[in-house]
């Protein structure tokens, strides 16, 4: 049997090529955790015409986001948790104007804050951002048709911070939080609240099948076997545990199918594959999925470059979640086919993939 090790080289190698090949037929990959957020860089087209990102296109706001105006549109987190909200003329981060949060010592939830809702375009990626100071540990998260952007927490100084995320929205609002993330008296501000449509000028591009090992990715537990794709594959004992984090996503206009080839253990429940953004702050995309005792492709989307942005993650839930299943992944393809047979999965060229299948 092969050492992980030198698998796990090899598979390293044969990642850094496929993603250089994706460059040559779509797009430039370029670091996922690094970009995610970063919308403004260029990407290469399919014929090597260099295809740039739109500028951010700034929206209408439906309330007014630096508050030299008034506060309108800006609540308390919940309509009677005691958070008293005014306008401050001692803070700004712009103009002369922040909104003041005061939170109570003791609080019906266990978050405190402030909230407002902005009207969005369905179907498109957002930026959202705000500027906080103040006391204790803070967050920015936003909700609308599809779940929670959980922002991370941050710990907050007399110093104007950023905090900020990116969502795809499918509704017509989303609901921006910002939030003290433990109970208790303080008072913070908010300033200059943007919500920029994240506007992305892509290639109307094919994207040829591409081969990607699962255990080539960050957080993933390979285990060395033989029989799987690359000498390994990747396991979940749990619910939610990444099988592979910040897979790079293709750059293209077209609606994008990636398939996966998976094990669950059988049992008596539900399956589902979660795609959560490279940052992990909320679920992208979700689809249902029966249980074989075998390695089966799941045919995964469609999923769009808006929706994802740069990269993505792929977990595995089951229901109930019996600590003795076991949640498995070998290898990802990612393409604008939607008709690909296990077959053909089987036998991708390696003018396609730049892998070579005599070693699979
Ligand atoms: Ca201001
Ligand atoms: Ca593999």
């Amino acid at each position: 049997m092969m050492p992980l090790s030198m698998t796990r080289r090899r598979s390293a190698y044969r990642i850094a090529t496929l993603e250089l090949l994706i460059a040559c037929l779509v797009l430039t990959v370029g670091c996922v955790a690094s970009r995610a957020m970063d919308t403004a860089a260029a990407a290469t087209g399919a014929a090597g015409v260099a295809v740039e990102t739109t500028d951010a296109v700034a929206l209408d706001f439906t309330s007014n986001g630096d508050f030299e105006q008034d506060i309108s549109g800006w609540r308390s987190y919940q309509p009677d948790d005691g958070t008293v909200l005014s306008q401050s003329a001692d803070q700004a981060y712009s103009g002369k104007h922040s909104l003041k949060v005061e939170t109570p010592a003791e609080a019906p939830t266990h978050v405190q804050g402030t909230n407002a809702t902005y009207r969005v375009t369905p179907g498109e990626g957002y930026v959202i951002s705000v500027r906080v100071k103040g006391e204790g540990m803070a967050a920015l998260w936003c909700t609308g048709a599809n779940g929670w952007t959980r922002g991370n927490k941050i710990a907050l100084t007399p110093e104007w911070q950023e905090l900020k995320v990116r969502r795809f929205e499918a509704g017509n609002s989303i609901e921006l939080h910002v939030l003290g993330t433990t109970p208790e008296k303080r008072t913070f501000y908010v300033d200059d609240v943007k919500v920029v449509m994240d506007a992305k000028n892509l290639p109307d591009a094919e994207v040829a099948p591409v081969w990607f090992e699962a255990e080539g990715y960050k957080w993933s537990m390979p285990i060395a076997d033989v029989s799987a794709s690359g000498g390994a594959y990747t396991e979940g004992t749990r619910p939610e545990y990444p099988l592979a984090h910040q897979l790079p996503f293709p750059q293209t206009a077209k609606p994008v199918y990636v398939y996966l080839k998976s094990w669950v253990d059988a049992h008596a429940g539900t399956n589902a594959v979660h795609v959560w953004d490279a940052n992990n702050l909320g679920v992208l995309f979700q689809q249902s999925f029966p249980a074989a005792a075998k390695w089966t492709w799941i045919k995964m989307g469609p999923l769009t470059a808006k929706q994802v942005d740069m990269g993505f993650t792929v977990a595995y839930v089951w229901n109930p979640p019996d600590a003795s299943v076991k949640a498995r992944l070998d290898a990802v393809v990612m393409t604008t086919r939607n008709d690909l047979t296990d077959e053909e999965l089987k036998n991708i060229e390696i003018a396609e993939s730049g892998y070579d299948s005599k070693k699979r």
